[in-house]
């Protein structure tokens, strides 16, 4: 059984796809870990404290847990990156070259870490944006995934290294908040919309972006790592989609749940960066070479956090 370390753990995707990939490979074979100590489900299994930029830590302890795996999903996003970019560009590049040259030196079985959409830039396509196009990224985090895509392949072709990534729209999930980045407004309407019944988002209403529910999220991840080896053909990043709307289009579909709930609009500096990026992606790559096939739309995605974060907050 293959031991995996979690880098990141603690945040919006790594405390779900933690979870996930205990419930797949058990308790004992998922190491979770984070700046930050756990909580609710993830303090259940291993977990270890590390800062990503300590190679030495990192290495005690995949030495320790004879880890053969790593998801490594540490980052700084848009947003808080456009607040301090070089500590952005430190974060984001030197983590990711700790993962590699660990994962080079001491031959580990694959290494997973996420890129996103904000590798595209105001010069790229717009609709239906293709796997293989203009890349011209206006964001420090856009450049940092960008050059980390560069990285990941060169390691690959150089080295051999097995590294795997998906270029992640807005993620969507209601267990855990994101933290800094431009989509997030996708994911504080819900909160909004049960605790207060109304939300001022900072996109204007018509601002459409690329985003995706977080099962789809686990789903596309989980299926790209256990794919054979021989079909991923793109080491960079895979273009992923599932589903694309503007807030005008969320909250109506909120409303149908909630017909007092409404919605006013007030854009800030993340209205910029969001322009910046496509309003939908073409993901025909990853559908051809490894099944990708998301499951929610956006009228399943709604009812199904409304209902959850009910719950939740109830
Ligand atoms: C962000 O908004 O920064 C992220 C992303 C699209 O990668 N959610």
């Amino acid at each position: 059984m293959s031991k995996i370390l979690v880098i990141g753990a603690c945040g919006q995707l790594g405390s779900e796809l933690t979870v996930a990939l205990r419930q797949r490979k058990g308790n004992e074979n998922v190491i979770a870990s984070d700046v930050r100590e756990p909580s609710g489900e993830l303090a259940d299994g291993p977990f270890e404290l590390l800062n990503v930029m300590d190679k030495k830590a990192m290495e005690a302890i995949i030495d320790k847990h004879s880890i053969n795996q790593i998801y490594h999903l540490a980052a700084i996003l848009s947003a808080k990156g456009e607040k301090d970019p070089k500590f952005a560009w430190d974060l984001n590049m030197t983590s990711l070259l700790n993962v590699l040259e660990l994962a080079r030196d001491k031959k580990l079985e694959k290494i997973y870490w996420p890129s996103s959409i904000a590798v595209f830039g105001p010069n790229t396509p717009k609709q239906n944006t293709p796997q293989h196009t203009i890349m011209d990224p206006n964001t420090v985090y856009g450049i940092s995934k960008l050059a980390g895509e560069r990285w990941c392949e060169y390691f690959f072709e150089k080295y051999g290294v097995d590294v795997r990534s998906l270029r992640y729209p807005g993620l969507i999930g209601y267990k855990a908040k994101p933290g800094g980045g431009t989509t997030d407004y996708a994911v504080d309407i819900f909160y909004k919309a049960l605790e207060d019944g109304k939300y001022e988002s900072f996109l204007s209403e018509h601002t459409y972006l690329p985003m995706m529910y977080m099962d789809d999220a686990i789903k596309a991840t989980i299926d790209l790592m256990e794919t054979d080896k021989e079909k991923v053909k793109i080491r960079s990043s895979y273009n992923v989609a599932a589903i694309s709307f503007s807030p005008k289009e969320i909250a109506s579909e909120i409303k149908k749940h909630m017909p007092e709930f409404t919605i006013s609009y007030n854009p800030d500096f993340r209205q910029s960066i969001a322009d910046s990026w496509p309003d939908s992606i073409s993901d025909t790559e990853a559908r051809d070479q490894w099944g990708w096939n998301p499951q929610f739309d956006l009228s399943k995605m709604t009812s199904t956090i409304l209902k959850g974060l009910k719950e939740l907050l109830d």
